[in-house]
């Protein structure tokens, strides 16, 4: 955390009267919830203040807030924030160019710098810690609503995977504390996170009905076009399942592949053992250690990669 560089944005906040927030495109619960804790923040503190969230809507995060219709003049003399994005070309307010400053609150690692001030955190596990320590980090001249706490909260269970990613440590436990301070009401946030549509619950029985294992311990599904046809689901819905393939205790690795436009094979992979982000490298992909994606093109590479996923699942084993 960089005390001195967050009390700098604290005083660009201050300083403008028109602040527009952006997301990346396809947002997430942590992007959303960043933007609207912020907004929260910000106009709970300075009630004069216009806030405008850019961001495309996303059904199951409508509870979190509204975005803002912007024209261009929206932008003239406007600081502008983008939160949860690393590279500019992900922005989905492409308009920023038009506002008079910019910054960048981000926690991925920066694949660029185009901020006039860019806070890149990548020791918080959720964007949303960087608005907390930026909240804690004001001493109390910040304040919040339960509808701030609320976005707050939410992204921070999106990004950490329920507190159960890597990353997670004492500062995102104590800045939760704080939203439990200023009002945090938790029901709601689960009441909208939990809800499954049918066609989903049906695709989830068909999927852990004819998921298979590897000799060695891959447990690993195929995405077929003619699934989602059959389930009315969309290949995002279905990819979501991957961590369906987890719970096996003879299975240290797991993947779901699938078909996406113009038949390109996409592959998520996941670990519980080995790091596997090497191998996605060569695949074309990257990630995390525990966690990565891949690009395989064709049916024949993605069969390589799931045969060199059960050699280290072997040797994995083997090693224990
Ligand atoms: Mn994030």
């Amino acid at each position: 955390m960089d005390r001195i560089k967050l009390l700098q944005i604290y005083e660009k906040i201050e300083e403008y009267d028109r602040i527009i927030i952006g997301v990346h495109k396809r947002p997430d619960g942590d992007c959303l919830g960043t933007a609207y804790g912020l907004k929260d923040i910000i106009k709970t503190t300075w009630p004069k203040k216009k806030v405008s969230v850019a961001a495309e809507k996303v059904k199951y995060l409508n509870f979190l807030g509204k975005p803002n219709d912007l024209k261009d003049k929206d932008f003239e003399g406007a600081l502008f924030i983008s939160v949860d994005t690393a590279g500019s070309d992900r922005i989905y307010e492409q308009r920023y160019n038009l506002a008079n400053f910019f910054i960048k609150m981000d926690h991925h690692i920066a694949v660029e710098n185009f901020g006039d001030i860019d806070y890149v955190d990548t020791g918080r596990p959720a964007a949303t810690m960087i608005i907390m320590d930026l909240f804690n980090v004001a001493d109390g001249k910040l304040k919040m609503t339960e509808v701030g706490a609320k976005a707050l909260y939410t992204g921070t269970l999106t990004d950490t995977g329920r507190f159960k990613f890597s990353g997670v440590n004492g500062d995102t436990f104590r800045s939760v504390s704080v939203l439990f301070d200023n009002g945090l009401q938790t029901r709601e946030v689960y009441d909208n996170l939990d809800v499954r549509t049918e066609k989903m619950t049906k695709f989830k029985g068909f999927f852990l009905q004819h998921f298979k294992k590897t000799e060695n311990g891959v447990a690993y599904f195929i995405v077929k076009p003619r699934y989602l046809k059959r389930f009315g689901i969309t290949l995002g819905d279905a990819s979501s399942l991957v961590n369906e393939l987890s719970y096996f205790d003879d299975c240290p690795l797991w993947i779901l592949m699938a078909e996406y436009e113009g038949k390109i094979v996409r592959a998520r992979m996941r670990s519980k053992g080995p790091a596997i982000n090497e191998l996605a490298n060569k695949y074309d992909g990257g990630g995390h250690p525990m966690a990565c994606g891949a690009n395989l093109g064709t049916w024949k590479r993605a069969k390589e990669l799931l045969k060199e996923m059960d050699t280290l699942a072997k040797e994995y084993k083997e090693s224990l």
